[in-house]
């Protein structure tokens, strides 16, 4: 087995978990926030500075790299560890939920889907097939099934037919993952926004017996409140010995809300994202640095934040390199912003080890 989840606590308050996930490049913590480095590169934010940080795992996209630099590339530079030359895990989604919200024209088949690249509108092919030896050359630590991923809303009949694909796509991707000593295969619940449906899919991912097992097809812009319905209709589904990984969340408030239903692992590409659009993350909520009020605030962002950007600059500079668009704002806002979901992956962690949550 590539990874080895350890199970070290269970809240007594709530049904939150604290773990640990062997991987070949190192132990994860868990709970834990993945940050996105999409192109291989978490955006704005140098390897060094996220080894500072604390980050302990990064999220790719295998749709993003098979099109651009092209996996032949990558292949020759021994994987993508030896390419982008990060040392610890990386995980890769399949493309199973960029084929369906980046690419144009799509066409999905039993087989699988045909697509226009977003980049160049040259069109390729996925399969459940493809997208594993395509994660196999890639080499990421945790590798994700092939899996349609419904927008919301979504009727019924459509979410059922969608999740059914799935199971059978998982069913293809497993047996055409060999790699399974160094790379992980995870499974993909999805079934929209209905209780029976989410049921249904958990009990056919869950019958493949794999290393851990992901949440799809939510945050996809239904209400917190049935996200979180549906996190709870899982929880007693999903093996307790296996990780639980809740796929594109990563707001203060869902990932507590997520945590303390059962989840392990989180990516999400919103804190690095808002903070290019120079959007920070306080105790307070979100600042928006641009605002007059900040033009002579000679305060960091967070007084007791532990950060670069936070230990070294004031909201003034930052709001003036923010609104001479530097490219200096970005990188100093994503760092703040990153090292602040981390610090508070820490808190809860430890939350769950002295059970406060
Ligand atoms: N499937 C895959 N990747 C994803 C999702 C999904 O459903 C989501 C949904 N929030 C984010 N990323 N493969
Ligand atoms: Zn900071």
């Amino acid at each position: 087995m590539a990874i080895k989840f350890e199970l070290i606590k269970k809240s007594k308050k709530s049904n939150a978990r604290r773990g640990r996930l062997y991987t070949p490049h190192g132990v994860i913590e868990t709970p834990v926030f993945m940050p996105v480095g999409t192109q291989a590169t978490v955006k704005a934010i140098m390897h060094r500075d996220l080894y500072e940080m604390g980050t302990q795992i990064i999220l790719a996209n295998t749709y993003h790299l098979y099109l651009r630099p092209g996996i032949d590339v990558i292949k020759e530079a021994g994987g993508l560890h030896k390419f982008m030359n990060w040392q610890k895990p990386i995980l890769t989604d399949s493309g199973g939920f960029q084929v369906f919200s980046l690419s144009k024209l799509r066409t999905i088949t039993e087989d699988g889907v045909e697509f226009r690249s977003h980049i160049d509108g040259s069109r390729h092919f996925f399969t459940p097939e493809k997208v594993i030896e395509i994660q196999n050359i890639l080499g990421s630590d945790i590798i994700m099934a092939f899996d349609e991923c419904v927008p919301y809303p979504c009727d019924h009949e459509y979410a059922k037919w969608a999740l059914e694909r799935t199971a059978r796509w998982l069913k293809r991707c497993k047996a055409h993952h060999k790699n399974t000593e160094n790379q992980a295969l995870f499974g993909i619940v999805q079934g929209s926004t209905y209780k029976d449906l989410r049921i249904e899919s958990a009990k056919r991912t869950v019958e493949e017996d794999l290393p851990g097992y992901a949440i799809g097809g939510l945050s996809v812009g239904e209400p917190k409140e049935l996200m979180y319905e549906m996190i709870e209709v899982l929880h007693p589904i999903l093996p307790e010995d296996r990780p639980r990984y809740l796929m594109g969340v990563g707001t203060p408030d869902c990932l507590y809300e997520s945590v303390i239903r059962g989840v392990d692992m989180f990516d999400c590409v919103f804190a690095t994202r808002t903070a290019r659009n120079g959007t920070v993350f306080t105790k307070e909520g979100r600042m928006i640095i641009k605002n007059a009020q900040y033009a002579k605030d000679f305060r960091p962002i967070e007084e007791d934040c532990d950060c670069y950007t936070c230990q070294n600059f004031t909201r003034a500079y930052l709001r003036h390199l923010i609104k001479a668009e530097e490219i200096l704002g970005a990188i100093l806002l994503s760092i703040h912003n990153v090292r602040f979901l981390l610090r508070f992956m820490e808190k809860l962690r430890k939350d769950i080890e002295e059970d406060r949550i």
